[in-house]
Parts: structure tokens; sequence; C-alpha cells
């Protein structure tokens, strides 16, 4: 017997349907959607064609690009643009802020075309990271580097794994897979395990003696109880944490032994990373903080590329790393 499994699309036209909303939204979310098959096409095939290497130019981190991050930048602006529905587009990519249909469109969009870069000579799973947040229509638009707590969606896919998570404001977080007609399909709600069974530590062990003395303290304290996992691309580690629960962190370097390699605003981005992973961690159940134990989804951004700390997933977890960071408060 034939089954056929929900699409996403079939998911979000009742969604929609049943919110009364506008279809600008899926006409933005199918832009996405085409974006990410195109960039899990080149990333299967990268090896064959030779675009697993370097681009040959630097980024605005001063990072070397990866033909992958050009690729990937390249055909996510393009099927934004396409959309119509776009006024701005943050990108990893790019230095400044990216102008789209600046009159008519509605959405501003936060994208980290490509993440996890370490994963891409080895064609191992890399991440698509995107952030939405709506014009002010009822007034004049005066910000559009908006906080976490006004996205009123944000995603990722696991290229070329093949899953893709959203997270809708106030509707939860659902997962889809790949199938054979590369349609995402078959939603499942994802809420964090209450149980401390499955609940995974996820952080760059390598720098555990950097990190400052709190958090050093809590991991002796702490690491034995959990299963330790860290595959080096956020979009592949925050998967495993919203299925299985636990605690993923990068945490602020404060101890380097060259104290001007210090990092004390951590290593992350947070309009197009940190938020993103913390805006589906609170519609599954969860949480997410800085260094300074401030929510991420609070913090308002001053420019479109800043970093921050990050420590998000199960709640009691990030608790005790905000008591281990700031024991009076
Ligand atoms: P990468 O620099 O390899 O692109 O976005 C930054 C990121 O990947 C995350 O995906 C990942 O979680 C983290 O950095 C890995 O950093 P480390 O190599 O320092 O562990």
């Amino acid at each position: 017997m034939l089954t056929f499994d929900e699409t996403f699309m079939d998911f979000l036209l009742e969604h929609q349907e049943r919110h009364n909303r506008s279809y600008h939204f899926l006409i933005l979310m199918n832009s996405i959607l085409n974006a990410a098959k195109r960039i899990q096409y080149y990333y299967l095939t990268g090896a064959l064609r030779g675009n697993l290497g370097l681009a040959g130019s630097t980024n605005v981190q001063g990072e070397e690009v990866l033909r992958m991050d050009w690729i990937a930048n390249e055909v996510v602006k393009h099927h934004l643009a396409r959309s119509g529905r776009v006024i701005h587009v943050v990108s990893e990519e790019e230095k400044d802020i990216i102008p789209m249909n600046v009159e008519g469109g509605r959405y501003f969009v936060y994208f980290d075309p490509m993440d996890g870069s370490s994963n891409v000579p080895h064609n191992l799973p890399i991440g698509s990271l995107f952030g939405i947040a709506k014009r002010n229509l009822e007034g004049p638009e005066d910000q559009h580097l908006r906080a976490g707590r006004d996205y009123i969606a944000a995603g990722m896919f696991v290229i070329p794994t093949g899953t893709f998570t959203i997270a809708l404001k106030n509707a939860g977080c659902w997962r889809f897979h790949i199938d054979e007609v590369m349609n995402y399909v078959k939603p499942t709600r994802m809420d964090l395990p209450e149980s401390r069974k499955t609940w995974e530590l996820s952080f760059n062990s390598a720098h555990r003696d950097m990190f400052a003395e709190g958090v050093r303290n809590w991991i002796s304290r702490t690491e034995a109880r959990y299963a330790f996992r860290y595959l080096g691309a956020l979009a592949g580690d925050f998967h495993r944490i919203l299925t299985n629960g636990g605690l993923f962190m990068y945490p602020a370097i404060v101890n380097h032994p060259d104290p001007s390699k210090n990092r004390p605003k951590g290593k992350l981005r947070l309009m197009y990373e940190a938020a993103v992973v913390a805006f589906m961690c609170r519609e599954a159940g969860g949480e997410a903080i800085d260094e300074d134990g401030r929510p991420i989804l609070d913090i308002l951004p001053e420019k479109p590329h800043q970093r921050t700390a990050l420590y998000v997933g199960s709640k009691p977890l990030v608790e005790e790393i905000r008591q281990a960071l700031h024991p009076a408060g």
C-alpha cells in the first residue's frame, strides 16, 4: 500500500488558514525551502564537483571563505529576493545588511546560509539557520535589528542529513524529514524530554580550561552524569539537544593563556545563530542565556554580526549554569 506523508507546505497552509493569516509568509517559506534544497544538492555532490574547498577570499570575520559558503550565500540571496517579501537580509557571509524589497517587503530575515565549516572538507553535516521578524505594519519602521523575542519564526536545516526544524511563535517547534522527492514531510512536535536519562552535554571540551571559573567547576561536578556529544556544527549539535534534552554551550573564553585571544562574547553570532536556537528551544520548553545570565531572546542587537556566549537547552541545566556563573543572582 502506498503511504503519503503530510508535507511542510501542507502543514503550514493549514496553520495559516486556521489562524486566518496572510499568504505572504507562505511565499517567504517557499523561497527558504527552495534555497535549502538547492544547498542540499550542491553539498551532496560537493566532493564530486569540487565544491568542498576554498573560494579564495576572506569574509567579514576575517575567515577564509569556502566555496560552499559562497554558493550557499548566493543561493539564499537569489531565493529570498525572488520572493519579493523580504525587506532586508542579514547574512553571515556579508558585512553589510542586504536591502531587497525595501518599500514593499514584509519581513526581515537573518540567515547563516552555511554553518559548521570545519565539517565541509569531510562532507559531514552542516547547517543552514534563519530567523524571521516582521515589519511594523502599524507605525513607522525604525528597527530592523530585532531581539529574538520579536522573531515570528526561526528554523534550521541539517544538510545533507535532510532534517528541517522550525519553530513558529507560540505554536511550537516542529521537525520534518526530507523524502524521496525532496519534500520535507511528517511533522513531529519537539518537546524537550523531562527525564535526565537521555540528556547530553555538548561543547568544545578542548576549551574548558579557558571558561569562567563557575562554568569550569560546574563541568567538573556535572559531566559524569550525562553523555557528551560534539559534532562542531551548531545545527547538528542543537538537533540532538532538542531530541534528547541537555545543554549545548559555547561559553565566553576568559582564561586564554594568551589574553589577547580571550573572547568575552564567545564565538557564536546572536542574530542568526544564538537567537535562532534560543527561539526554537523556547518553543520546545527550554531556555537560553548568555554569560551574564540574560535571556538570549531579550538581547537587542547593536550590530548585525554581534557575538554572544550561549547556554541553551533543558531549563534545569540552564538554571544550574546561571547559578554557577552568578551565584548571588
Ligand atoms: P564554524 O565556525 O565551524 O562554522 O558558527 C560557528 C560554528 O561553526 C558553529 O556551527 C559550531 O557550533 C562552532 O562554531 C564550532 O566552533 P569550535 O570549532 O570552536 O568548536
